[in-house]
């Protein structure tokens, strides 16, 4: 795979440039006087500690050839055995499962040919766990966040977050989903187990190939990118068959620019019970 992905740097930054006046940019990144990727603290005791891997691989999502992407890959050190699921055929990281109050440590490698940082959008984590552009690594470098988790319950997305990359490092694979479990959403007995789906919602384009294309130029760079075709959960043909019972499902718009607006194609009504952040308020202590 190449370097680079087709973004031209000159043109976001020509377009960027435009819109904010001074781009001093402190995002430094790599280069002298870079401080160095944080390490493991020995005065904190993870009760889930794990390696999330940034690496190229190929999958097989079309008819043919298997596309190169970029992604997570994730190992448990310690902790509860469901923390991490893995999906052998997708190119999503590992849905990731926490509870509240839990300390948790993530070792993020980054076995990429660039800079790579990764967020946990939605994480209420201190700055040096943020996963902020600043503190980027370079390949071969491995950088330890360490948080208490102090969520509530909520579905929650972790994705780069590198200056000038996200989006085609996004695109290219790199994101995953993150549940935070707590004592007030194990009241409510929603579905569980088998009766409880995440769907990860993404707009893709592929070239003749069976590789991700990441074209659009100018639109593409101010308004950001819209794929040719919708993948669930990393498939192009994402099917499910089911009960006649109540499910819940996890949603997440993992796309770069798209909005979907969602409903079963028979009018069947959906019930939203929760958003970014987690449930409504009014759902707290309620009989579902
Ligand atoms: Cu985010």
């Amino acid at each position: 795979m190449q370097k680079k992905f087709g973004l031209s740097r000159r043109g976001f930054l020509m377009s960027a440039g435009a819109a904010i006046a001074a781009p001093t940019m402190a995002f430094s990144g790599g280069g002298s006087g870079r401080p160095a990727p944080r390490v493991a603290s020995a005065s904190f005791n993870p009760d889930v500690d794990l390696e999330l891997v940034c690496r190229r691989d190929q999958v097989p999502i079309l008819p043919g050839r298997p596309t190169q992407v970029w992604r997570y890959a994730g190992n448990l050190l310690k902790g509860p055995a469901n923390t991490l699921a893995s999906s052998p055929d997708s190119y999503l990281g590992p849905l990731m499962r926490f509870v509240k109050g839990q300390k948790v440590r993530i070792r993020l490698r980054n076995d990429l040919p660039e800079q790579t940082i990764t967020h946990w959008h939605g994480l209420h984590v201190p700055m040096d766990a943020d996963g902020h552009p600043t503190a980027a690594i370079e390949p071969g470098e491995t950088y330890v966040y360490e948080f208490e988790l102090r969520n509530r319950a909520g579905f929650n997305f972790y994705h780069p977050h590198t200056h000038e990359a996200t989006a085609t490092q996004v695109y290219h694979g790199l994101a995953g989903g993150l549940i935070v479990e707590d004592e007030e959403e194990r009241a409510l007995g929603l579905p569980s187990g088998e009766y409880e789906i995440p769907l990860v919602l993404q707009d893709r384009s592929f070239d003749d190939a069976n590789q991700l294309a990441y074209w659009g130029g100018m639109h593409r760079d101010m308004f950001g990118f819209y794929g040719d075709r919708v993948l669930v959960n990393g498939r192009p043909d994402f099917k499910l068959d089911v009960a006649s019972r109540a499910y819940r499902f996890r949603i997440l718009n993992g796309s770069n620019a798209r909005i979907y607006k969602l409903q079963w194609d028979d009018g069947t009504p959906l019930t939203v019970i929760g958003v970014d952040g987690g449930f409504w308020r009014s759902l707290n202590g309620a009989p579902m």
